[in-house]
């Protein structure tokens, strides 16, 4: 496997663009070695500069769950642009899709677009504020909610990463009003809530947790989450930004039951194009401008082509047996992993849901951000370069999640489980 061209690429964005890369995640850092450039990619398939070609488990870290460059996307959008990229005016097609995304997502009654996932966090805690008329704000440990100042504590993903949970240039006031609970541990935000009465506006969590790694809720975790912000008055916000469109067309909240104050969505909502969006119930969402005095606003918001290919997703996901083959797909997956690790005597603890897993290496469970940090991440970072090796491309990352698609297949599982073999951390 040759990499002369992605090396030489890197060498001049090096000089171009900070650490060469256009979002911290796509380095390598954490792992070692010089990121891959790629070209172009097709159902479960990426091919880099050099024509490596790879099994994709990072699908745009997210988006593109029904694989790369599906047909009925890629049409949608390509009708679209042909009749013009952005008008700045609304269109149809918002109107379509927000019929959609309401119809699937049970707690949206009406949804905002916005461009990015994290203009909807930033967006829902502006609102979460403008309605509960207090400034702060609950967090989890962990928890990754796009590059929002308040949020940019204790943060997972890319910070976990560096070693800087809490970035450099957030106001300290903003931070000073970001308080940090533990993940799956109710009595963490009880006593936080409890020491801060009347000041909190929401917590905001993303109901399965995608950048500690994937971390699912325990049992009860998410329904006491509920009962405890209403006790206090405070809006519940779960970043559904992962796991919308992912783990059903109603997300998280529709398979745990839970229904939170507002939702933020992003990635498979915009179908491989730049769109972020909150939506809540209508008496929430009418503080939103022009009908109320939370401003928000954005020219490339609700874009047509965009919209085009988030409504092309989600009319594929609603086809019948979407899910369950997509759950099928993960299944195979992880019982696979956890086959090849037990017959080889390594320690790991492989969490799932549909569509989503991580690989940890670690005798035991991992269940919050502290014990996702405590596995052994050298294991993790050798794994990862003998599967590049091997064909397989994983998020370059322990703190991230492996993103499964519809595109990828039985064979595409088989030959990711020889790689794994051949791949086993000593
Ligand atoms: N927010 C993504 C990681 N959880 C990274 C996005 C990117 O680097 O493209």
């Amino acid at each position: 496997m040759t990499r002369a061209r992605s090396a030489q690429l890197y060498s001049n964005a090096q000089k171009l663009i900070p650490g060469g890369v256009n979002s911290p995640a796509r380095a390598w850092d954490s792992v070692g070695g010089d990121p891959l450039f790629l070209k172009k990619a097709s159902g479960s398939r990426i091919w880099d500069v050099d024509d490596n070609e790879l099994i994709d488990y990072v699908c745009s870290w997210g988006p593109m769950i029904l694989g790369h460059a599906h047909p009925a996307v890629i049409d949608a959008a390509v009708e679209a642009t042909r009749s013009g990229t952005s008008f700045g005016a609304p269109t149809e097609l918002e109107v379509e899709m927000a019929r959609r995304v309401i119809d699937a997502v049970p707690s949206i009654e009406v949804i905002r677009f916005v461009s990015s996932g994290t203009e909807a966090t930033m967006s829902a805690l502006r609102l979460a504020r403008a309605r509960t008329g207090r400034s702060k704000i609950l967090k989890f440990n962990g928890g990754y909610h796009g590059h929002e100042d308040a949020l940019l504590v204790e943060a997972g993903s890319g910070l976990a990463n560096q070693g800087i949970a809490s970035s450099a240039g957030v106001h300290p006031e903003y931070a000073a009003s970001t308080l940090v609970a533990e993940f799956n541990d109710v009595d963490s935000v009880r006593l936080l809530l409890q020491a801060n009465t009347g000041e909190v506006a929401a917590v905001i969590v993303e109901p399965i947790a995608g950048n500690m790694g994937v971390v699912t809720p325990e049992p009860g975790f998410l329904e006491e989450l509920r009962e405890l912000t209403r006790e206090h008055g405070v809006l519940l916000i779960f970043d559904e930004v992962i796991s919308g469109f992912r783990v059903s067309l109603g997300g998280a909240q529709a398979v745990y039951g839970v229904m939170p104050d507002i939702t933020c969505l992003g990635k498979i909502v915009g179908g491989g194009f730049p769109v972020g969006a909150y939506g809540a119930s209508a008496e929430i969402m009418s503080e939103v401008a022009p009908l109320g005095p939370m401003y928000q606003a954005g020219t490339l918001s609700g874009n047509p082509v965009a919209m085009a290919a988030g409504i092309a997703t989600i009319d594929e996901l609603s086809k019948p047996g979407v899910y369950e083959g997509l759950r099928a797909t993960t299944d195979k997956l992880a019982d696979g992993l956890i086959g090849v690790f037990d017959a080889s005597g390594v320690q790991a603890a492989v969490n799932r849901v549909c569509g989503l897993l991580t690989v940890f290496f670690t005798g035991n469970p991992v269940f919050d951000m502290r014990t996702a940090s405590a596995t052994d991440r050298e294991a993790f970072g050798a794994f990862f370069h003998g599967m590049v090796d091997n064909g397989v491309y994983l998020p370059p990352s322990q703190f991230e999640a492996w993103f499964v698609s519809t595109a990828h297949t039985d064979a595409d599982i088989e030959q990711t489980l020889d790689a794994v073999k051949k791949s086993l951390p000593a």
